[in-house]
């Protein structure tokens, strides 16, 4: 099985910046603790603070690979054409968010992503991308 992660603008900074909001770990770790735990999942791994460039890429993973978990970030917000490319794509597709977006900024509570996701996970840290994993590959059982 083979499964896409896809982060947004700014995740690259995750664990040098705001560990209040988003906490100590890098996101590298978090995909090393993945890569182990799922040992017979194949993962590949894009992060891109250029819309375009997430839209590429859900175009082209989203025709071979079996799911995406994907953290648009600030793009989840505003973002139509995001939106528009997972409507697009043939594979199953998770949206997570690591902060509680309900509990902060008015503008945070909207998606443009929600609506065209099998389901979203939201609030729940880095553990997140892991449950969504887990969805991802009980849905190929
Ligand atoms: O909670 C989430 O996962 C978000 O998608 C994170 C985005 C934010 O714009 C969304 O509203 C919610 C921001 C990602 C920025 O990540 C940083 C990590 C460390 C330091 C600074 C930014």
């Amino acid at each position: 099985m083979k499964i896409a992660i896809i982060n947004g603008p700014n995740l690259n900074l995750l664990g040098k910046r705001e560990p209040g909001i988003y906490g100590n770990e890098s996101f590298d770790s978090c995909l090393e603790k993945l890569k182990v735990n799922f040992s017979s999942v194949e993962f590949v791994y894009f992060q891109s603070n250029v819309e375009g460039e997430l839209v590429n890429a859900i175009q082209q993973y989203g025709f071979s690979v079996d799911g995406i978990v994907i953290n648009p970030a600030a793009y989840t917000h505003t973002s139509i054409a995001i939106g528009d490319a997972i409507a697009a794509v043939k594979a199953s597709v998770v949206e997570v968010h690591i902060s509680n977006l309900h509990s902060r900024e008015e503008f945070r509570k909207h998606s443009y992503v929600s609506a065209v996701v099998n389901g979203s996970i939201i609030g729940l840290g880095l553990m997140g991308y892991e449950l969504a994993v887990r969805w991802l590959i009980d849905q190929t059982r």
